[in-house]
This record gives C-alpha cells, structure tokens and sequence, in this order.
C-alpha cells in the first residue's frame, strides 16, 4: 500500500514524497516580481514532493489582483530564476502556476486601463483586490468586462504557449494550468459565464475548446510530462456556475486523457470551502470523474485538494483513490508540514490576516519544529 510518504514519479518529475503544496495567493510581488522574500518562503517549504507556486499571470491582459506575480516581462522571469534555484538549492521540485484571470480582474490593473476579457459581456458577482493612493489593499468589485473576438483566441493561446517555454527556461520542472475557480478557461468551460454563439460557446465540446487548445500549445512546446492542469468542478468561486458539472467535466478528463500529462489537479467541492458542496441537483461524483479519465486511456498522476488533513490524506492515498494530495493554509503555516504530517506532530495554525499582501509577517515567520 503507498503512503503519503513513498516516493512517485508524475510525467517526468521526480517527487520524494505524495504531499505537494497547492498554489496559494499571497500578494507580495510589487510590480508583479517576485523577490528575495518570495524565493525564501519557497525555500523553506521544499521538503513538500511539489511546490505548485502561487497563480501567476501569463500577461498583463491574465492579472486580475494587485501585486500577483507574472510570467510575462524579463524582471518578472529573473526574480522567477531566483525562486526556482533557491527550491532546488533546497532540495525541491517547483511548478509554476500558470494563470489568465478573464473576467476577475478590475480596470485599473489592465493595459491602459481597458475591460478586462472574458467569453461573454457578463460581469461577475466577484470581488478582486487592488491598491488604495497610500499603498494599501483593499477589495472591490470586478469591473464590467468585454467579450474576446474570435479572432483574438489564438493570441490567448499563444500567450500560454510563451509562459511555458519562459517558465522551463527560468527553471521550473513543469507547469500548472490554472483552468480552476471561475477564471478564464473555467469561464468558457460554464455556462453561467459563456453565452457564446460561436465554436466557443454552447455545447460541451465548443465550451471546452479553448483549454484544448491551450493544453494542446503547452504540451507540444515543453512537453506533456511536464504539463499539468487543475480544475474545480463544482466550485462556485468568482461566481462560476454550470447546472449540470458532471458530464462537462468527464468530457475535459476524456480530452486530457490524449496526452501523457504530469497530473490531473481536482480541486473537490467548493475551493477553501465544504468539500460536499454541489451545483445542480446530484452530487459530483469524483470516482466517476476519474473513471473517466482512466477508461480514456489517462495515466497521469491524480491530486486531490481541498480540506485535507493527514488523516484524509494518508487514506486517500493507500485506498488509491488518489496520487497526490495537495495542502493550501496548512502550507502557509506550516513550513515543515511534510515532517510534521509524518510524526503527527501538532500544526501551526495560520493567520488569515497575513494572507494576502505584507511583507515577512506571516509569510517567513512560522516556526518548524526545531
Ligand atoms: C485567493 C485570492 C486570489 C486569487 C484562486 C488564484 O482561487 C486564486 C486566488 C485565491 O485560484
């Protein structure tokens, strides 16, 4: 029976263990550049199988919050360098996760100010975060964002494409798509945020042709065993809604299964939320999903997420109902979690204030064991 602690191979990535840390957003890169800070809290949570790096924007048009990092301009990609030399100085693997925010996103942080982009003209029940005149943080509405023209696809497509290859050549062992959590693959995946008419819009198929297309770009330029995804099938985060998730998600999964992948990265119920949480009438049926996958052909690793504790983790893994289990807050917390999960040792427990923006308060100041 595998354990949480037993080595495994995902794609071409090599992990010493099963529990990876998943991409949380911590707002601390002015001018969307990772900085020596950012590179030491990588650092200090190497001993993870798996870093996932916090969403990062694959251009200006994909940021959607203040202080995000990006994967677009040659500081952002320098300060990236630094992070991925200090997690394998340390002895880690890292991802970078790569992120379009479509819709999620607020004027002001857009090239000259425009609308942000999404499927349709449709704004969302959201909130983003932005930067006051003084500095400081603050939660606003999204702003109202215009629908992309077919012709503008194959630029979003190719954004992507150049992340990934800029991502490899600043040093991570792979890369994340971030299709999850009502951003924009997941906007044109639902049908709550896609009203489209065209090859994009309406049924399954077209609704789920642009992270085809995506997928398709990424793995032909680095690779598929070093190209990953996550996806949310039911989450309601950034006011993503379909009524009927199960078959729309099955039909990705039967796509995906056509390239040898990394991993399928399942976030299970309502991001940071109840893991039951359901939307339509039936709840999700994961092993379903999975099932989906595998009789697809697929053979990537599977990680789950979302309120796991050891407990849950260590079973999901031996059952084989799951490869890889990916920790958020407990990773915040705690920067030697894989030692404290191992010995059952007590967790730190983390500070919501300090989640997003500052400086080392709450980002480098949790104490290990010793
Ligand atoms: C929390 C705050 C801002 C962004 C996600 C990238 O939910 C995020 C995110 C989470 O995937």
């Amino acid at each position: 029976m595998p354990t949480l602690f037993d080595p495994i191979t995902a794609g071409e990535i090599e992990l010493a263990n099963r529990i990876v840390m998943a991409p949380l957003t911590r707002n601390r890169s002015p001018g969307a550049v990772p900085g020596e800070m950012t590179a030491t809290y990588y650092a200090q949570r190497a001993s993870a199988g798996l870093i996932i790096t916090e969403a990062t924007a694959i251009t200006q048009q994909g940021q959607g919050y203040a202080n995000v990092p990006g994967l677009y301009a040659p500081d952002q990609l320098a300060g990236w360098r630094r992070v991925t030399d200090a997690v394998h100085a340390a002895g880690g693997k890292i991802v970078v996760q790569m992120w379009h925010v479509g819709r999620i996103s607020h004027s002001s942080l857009q090239p000259d100010g425009g609308a942000p982009v999404a499927p349709s003209a449709i704004t969302a029940k959201a909130k983003t975060y932005v930067l006051n005149a003084d500095g400081s943080g603050a939660f606003v509405a999204t702003s109202q964002p215009r629908a992309l023209t077919l012709d503008e696809l194959p630029g979003i497509v190719a954004d992507y494409r150049r992340a990934a290859r800029a991502a490899i050549d600043a040093g991570f062992d792979g890369v994340e798509v971030h299709a999850a959590n009502g951003y924009l693959i997941d906007q044109f995946l639902r049908s709550g945020s896609n009203h489209r008419s065209d090859a994009y819009g309406g049924s399954i198929e077209n609704r789920a042709r642009l992270l085809v297309e995506v997928m398709e770009a990424v793995t032909a330029e680095i690779g598929a065993s070093r190209t990953a995804i996550r996806i949310s099938p039911v989450t309601p985060a950034n006011d993503a809604s379909d009524p009927d998730p199960q078959p729309l998600f099955n039909y990705v999964v039967r796509q995906l299964a056509q390239w040898p992948l990394c991993y399928i990265h399942v976030i299970e119920g309502a991001t940071g939320g109840p893991r039951d949480f359901q939307q339509g009438n039936t709840p999700f049926d994961y092993a379903a999903l999975r099932g989906a996958y595998t009789t697809a052909g697929g053979a990537a690793a599977w990680m789950v997420n979302n309120a796991y504790d050891g407990a849950l983790a260590e079973t999901a893994v031996a059952d084989g109902r799951a490869d890889l289990i990916a920790f958020g807050k407990p990773f915040i917390a705690n920067p030697d979690l894989v030692r404290r999960l191992r010995e059952h040792a007590p967790l730190n427990t983390p500070d919501t204030s300090t989640f997003y923006g500052g400086g080392e308060k709450g980002y480098l100041d949790y104490p290990t064991l010793d």
